[in-house]
């Protein structure tokens, strides 16, 4: 008997700067709603998906930021969705700030079962952008003020008869971060995402963020043998276009389903678990076929050394 699992990407398109939550929850539980409807085991979210992106400003104190976190998970105007999921019987993966009582701040994202049980929560571990505010850019990227990364790493979890980890957005870009789930029996990575088109580093990359997203996406799970989901926050938003492009990839590095638009869209996919063994118990048998006992730069150094 195959373990399938019929998973939805719930694009989202922009989140204003004047949307409450309680306007996107409403747009979640709508998605939520079609995923049902098309039989949908589970349901991905993006990055942030209860406000808008507001790294792109910053603010000298950040305690003026307060109101963008998540103090408690659910809370008053995310337990609709909650309730709305169990009820429905889906189970659903969810980016969002997250403050907490000791006052840390991450870049978060949760795992809910179908009865409603948070199963796992995973905190960005690859802050992009910058620190401190840079006027002259035309919009800021300012994630390592906003967050602090995590040093949780990268956790595996039994959910939905399934190995399932998870990834927030930069993440994807990095190899490490499949291989460390991938050396965990990873058969499913969740991953939402907020990419503007425009990078200010280097623009000459603009016309390629669909193609690098595509690409990193495909190569590690081909690679690591595992299903990637990866869902956007697309569209304009505050005046900055962003990536859409959902897709969901199989172990064979093949596109499955792609978003069309850069809005609200559900995709979604009837994924079998047991593909994964064909690459992870063929071209990709770790066990026989690695040698950690070469790798050893990958974790004791960070960047390059050429002496
Ligand atoms: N949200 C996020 O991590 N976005 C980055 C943008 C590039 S770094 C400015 C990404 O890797 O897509």
């Amino acid at each position: 008997m195959t373990r399938s699992i019929t998973i939805g990407a719930a694009q989202l398109g922009p989140i204003q700067k004047s949307h409450s939550r309680t306007e996107a929850v409403e747009r979640l539980i709508a998605l939520l709603h079609q995923a049902h409807t098309a039989g949908c085991d589970i349901v991905v979210f993006p990055e942030l998906a209860l406000t808008t992106f507001f790294p792109r400003w910053f603010v000298d104190d950040i305690t003026e930021a307060d109101h963008w976190y998540e103090r408690e998970m659910p809370s008053v105007e995310t337990q609709p969705l909650f309730d709305e999921a169990k009820k429905l019987g889906i189970g659903f993966c969810l980016g969002y700030a997250e403050l907490t009582a000791d006052g840390h701040r991450f870049n978060t994202q949760i795992l809910v079962e179908k009865d409603g049980t948070v199963v796992a929560k995973y905190r960005k571990v690859h802050i992009p952008g910058h620190e401190h505010n840079e006027p002259n850019r035309p919009f800021q990227h300012a994630e390592r003020y906003y967050f602090e990364p995590s040093n949780e790493g990268f956790g595996v979890w039994n959910a939905f008869d399934a190995r399932v980890g998870m990834m927030i957005c930069n993440d994807r870009r990095w190899p490490e971060t499949y291989r460390v789930m991938g050396l965990q029996g990873v058969e499913l990575i969740l991953c939402g995402y907020n990419t503007p088109i425009h990078y200010v580093p280097d623009p000459s990359q603009d016309i390629l963020q669909g193609f690098h997203n595509a690409l990193v996406m495909q190569s590690g799970a081909y690679q690591n043998g595992t299903w990637v989901v990866g869902v956007a926050k697309g569209g304009v938003e505050e005046g900055v276009d962003s990536l859409g492009q959902s897709m969901i990839v199989a172990p064979s590095g093949q596109i499955v389903a792609q978003a069309l638009t850069t809005d609200d869209e559900l995709i979604f996919a009837t994924c079998d678990m047991d593909w994964c063994k064909k690459y992870t118990g063929t071209l990709f048998d770790f066990d026989r076929y690695r040698r950690p006992e070469v790798y050893g730069r990958i974790t004791s150094q960070r960047g390059v050394v050429t002496e």
